[in-house]
């Protein structure tokens, strides 16, 4: 009677043990899957969109490279430069009806475009601050532009200082 109790409790035991390792397993491989889908995110773009509630831009002479396409999520633009020159960011939505060249040509007026934020970097330097987003951004065409020019009178974004994207509905 006394070993039929005591075996009872071993299986017990050996039960509570099997359970444990079970659990244990279970939070190792939840942490081998997040740590795989991790890995994933930074090295495929095309199926894990980075975030894009920060984007980065990086200035060089004479391109803009960004962290990830602005979201209606995005709330700040900082602005990097690695180039030699200096930089601005103007950060702007193109109206409905008009093209970038044209606000670019009509320097935003006329209704052409909406400016977002303007930020300047110094060659190897960032911006002291970011563009700040207050509310989501609608949907609609909008572009980032850099009209410094070189010595040569050469706008930045007609050398190629200049992304467009577009926020879908
Ligand atoms: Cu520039």
């Amino acid at each position: 009677m006394r070993d039929m109790r005591l075996q009872r409790v071993h299986t017990a035991k050996r039960r509570r043990t099997s359970l444990i390792l079970l659990v244990a397993t279970g939070i190792l491989a939840l942490g081998l899957f997040a740590g795989g889908c991790g890995g994933d995110d930074e090295e495929d773009e095309t199926t894990a969109q980075p975030s894009a509630e920060t984007v980065d831009v990086t200035a060089a002479d004479y391109s803009f490279d960004l962290s990830a396409t602005p979201t209606a999520e995005t709330k700040e633009i900082t602005l990097e430069n690695v180039g030699e020159e200096q930089h601005q960011l103007i950060f702007a939505r193109i109206n409905e009806g008009s093209t970038l060249q044209e606000a670019i040509e009509a320097e935003g007026q006329k209704g052409t475009a909406e400016e977002l934020g303007i930020i300047v970097a110094p060659p190897g330097g960032a911006a002291k601050q970011p563009i700040e987003i207050k509310k989501p951004l609608e949907p609609g065409n909008y572009a980032m532009v850099c009209t410094f020019r070189t010595k040569d009178g050469e706008p930045h974004y007609s050398l190629g200082q200049q992304e467009e994207f577009e926020i879908a509905e």
